[in-house]
């Protein structure tokens, strides 16, 4: 590792982030060492006996892999007893998680503890979700109204991706900035500052089986793009789909795209898939950070006012150009 890369610690204590709370700065700090312990657990996989069901469903309707539960124990573990938090939520379970009185700190912790869990018997990229928003009170007891907050509020949002490298993604309003894992001394590295996804892209990433459920303006967004240079785009597309939201996002704030998980007609009376929570509002403030555009069909992702705690969402996000073409033709629907 060349040793100009600061280090994750030197860049939360460097002047450009002199202004951030050094409660936010320890809370991220701890994030981070939780991620580092989730990578090792995943790449040793089947020696741990990790892979496979935990016999278990949770809150999603969803069979837990004990690898889902690993994570989520080990964040709640790494998280209750540090003093930055007034309350956890998880994706992995029903309610919140409340800090005793005595141990509360200012900041509300969500994640995702392990996005893509259908990749981890097949080794996939998989990866943990996480958002800091501020609590309201940390003197009466954290309620889950307090997480009810539009996707605006974050503090702070990032994501780690166990993949060839482990690399941890951060947003603290200022930009996104990566940071890579060296295998040997387990330390993150800065290794891009200010990523910007490109305004124009020639990949989406739908998971096209859903085709024939699809609204008409996903539809003819799709269908434009399978036209390529024959058709109204004239320009020809490539598409990916990886099944993990963290490892799909993660391509397009490297190179551009355009990542879509909508509503569809399968369960009309869901609004899409994806959490909002601690999945659409973490990824949407890290794709808005970096000049991309994130939206529902209706509206920005961040401006979205939640009503309950595991509410879902359909999301639309990645490069600008070509999220604004999909807006405007819900628009003109
Ligand atoms: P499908 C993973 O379970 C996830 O929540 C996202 O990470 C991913 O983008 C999506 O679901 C994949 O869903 O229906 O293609 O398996």
């Amino acid at each position: 590792m060349s040793q100009q890369s600061k280090t994750f610690i030197e860049f939360l204590n460097s002047e450009k982030n002199s202004l951030i709370q050094q409660d936010l700065k320890d809370l991220l700090l701890d994030v981070a060492n939780s991620c580092k312990k989730i990578s090792h657990a995943v790449h040793q996989g089947a020696l741990a006996n990790l892979l496979g069901s935990a016999g278990t469903g949770n809150i999603q309707g969803e069979t837990q892999q004990k690898l889902d539960i690993f994570a989520n124990e080990l964040l709640l573990e790494d998280h209750a007893e540090k003093g930055k938090l007034a309350a956890m939520a998880s994706e992995e379970m029903d309610s919140i998680y409340s800090i005793k009185e005595h141990l509360r700190g200012p900041y509300l912790l969500l994640f995702d503890p392990l996005d893509g869990s259908s990749n981890i018997d097949v080794n996939v990229s998989i990866g943990t979700i996480f958002s800091v928003l501020k609590s309201s009170s940390i003197t009466n007891d954290p309620s889950e109204a307090d997480f009810l907050q539009s996707g605006k509020n974050q503090v702070a949002a990032g994501y780690a991706l166990y993949g060839p490298q482990t690399i941890f993604v951060l947003t603290l309003g200022h930009g996104v900035q990566m940071f890579t894992m060296d295998p040997q001394s387990q330390e993150f590295y800065l290794t891009q500052e200010d990523v910007q996804i490109p305004k124009d892209t020639k990949e989406f990433a739908i998971n096209m089986s859903n085709m024939r459920h699809w609204a008409k303006p996903v539809s003819r967004y799709v269908s434009e793009c399978l036209e390529g240079s024959t058709g109204p785009r004239q320009k020809d597309f490539n598409m990916r789909w990886i099944a993990s939201m963290v490892a799909d996002v993660h391509r397009i704030l490297i190179r551009g795209g355009v990542f879509m998980y909508p509503w569809d007609q399968r369960e009309p009376d869901k609004p899409g898939k994806l959490r909002l929570m601690y999945e659409a509002n973490p990824m949407s403030l890290l794709v808005e950070q970096a000049g991309g555009v994130s939206i529902n069909g209706q509206q920005r992702i961040l401006d979205i006012q939640p009503s309950k705690l595991h509410e879902r969402v359909s999301v639309m996000l990645g490069s600008a150009n070509e999220v604004n073409l999909i807006m405007k033709y819900h628009q003109s629907n």
